[in-house]
């Protein structure tokens, strides 16, 4: 008896380590619980980034935000964005409790899913957190879930996943997540803008990534992508640029393995390396990270 009251606290949890109570680690958003005061952290971070946001983020980003059910005095309901995502592009937002496993989270990906963490963020984890939370996920990822070219390519990165694994070849294929859906700028007319959600969702990051002299700005390469080491716990030292959206949509169609193959067989690239034939927007000075070694 004991033993089983145990057990289903456990499985409750959000956050929890322990085993999910579904097999896809899915969960009810459970938006009728949220606080006032959770409601409240939304609408603080939301009042930032979008003062932040204007001649930043890219048109895509700008118009989904339009398009969605997000507003800055509640956080979002997932079934009310899955509505619009699901008319538009065929995608939905399903709740997690935070990370989950890489194939759980490709399966999902691949049958255009988008798992978002249900939680929030407390007051003194404003500007950084590790887990993706709500915020993150709905205020960075999903406005950008109603591009046809992201709504494909995320796909394909659930379905590449899969394949990734099985040929050793992962950390290759989730540098290009992380260097295009996390901290991608793309070329636009009116200059360099964000389409990544890991900017996005930063106050200081969407100023520096395109405002410092410090990081590397530099064409986006598929195979040198590949190659390159990323920082988790910081900013970027080196952004990759496409050229548009659709630009994405050719990665689709190719076939990464010959890619992994000569990836593998090079050198490994550290975060704010550069190369020779490298095509540079901006050559950084380096000197936020440098300070901080
Ligand atoms: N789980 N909820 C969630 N969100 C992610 O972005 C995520 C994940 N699990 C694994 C993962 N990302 C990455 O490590 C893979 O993209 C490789
Ligand atoms: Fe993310």
């Amino acid at each position: 008896m004991q033993a089983e009251v145990t057990a289903s606290k456990h499985g409750l949890a959000a956050g929890d380590a322990g085993r999910p109570e579904r097999a896809d680690w899915t969960i009810d958003q459970g938006w009728e619980a949220y606080s006032e005061a959770e409601h409240a952290t939304w609408k603080t971070l939301f009042e930032r980034q979008t003062r932040l946001l204007p001649g930043r983020a890219c048109d895509a980003f700008v118009q989904g935000m339009k398009d969605l059910p997000i507003g800055a005095d509640r956080i979002p309901d997932f079934r009310r964005l899955s509505e619009v995502l699901m008319q538009r592009t065929g995608w939905q937002v399903v709740a997690v409790p935070g990370l989950v496993p890489d194939d759980v989270f490709f399966e999902h990906l691949a049958n255009r899913r988008f798992p978002s963490g249900n939680f929030i963020r407390k007051p003194h984890e404003l500007d950084y957190l590790e887990e993706p939370d709500v915020f993150h996920d709905v205020f960075g990822h999903v406005p950008m879930l109603l591009n046809p070219a992201i709504a494909d390519f995320i796909q394909a990165y659930g379905e590449g996943g899969l394949r990734a694994q099985a040929l050793g070849c992962l950390p290759q294929l989730a540098r290009v997540y992380w260097y295009t859906i996390e901290f991608g700028l793309v070329e636009q007319a009116d200059g360099l803008r964000v389409y990544g959600a890991g900017i996005a969702s930063s106050s200081a990051e969407s100023v520096f990534c395109l405002d410092s002299t410090s990081p590397n700005r530099v064409r986006f390469d598929l195979e040198r992508v590949m190659r390159t080491r990323y920082r988790i716990d910081d900013f970027q030292e080196s952004y990759f640029v496409i050229r548009d959206l659709d630009e994405l949509l050719d990665f689709t169609r190719v076939d990464f393995a010959p890619l992994y193959q000569r990836a593998l067989g090079a050198r490994e690239l550290q975060p704010g390396e550069l190369l020779a034939d490298d095509l540079l927007y901006q050559r950084g000075d380096g000197a936020y990270h440098r300070g901080r070694r």
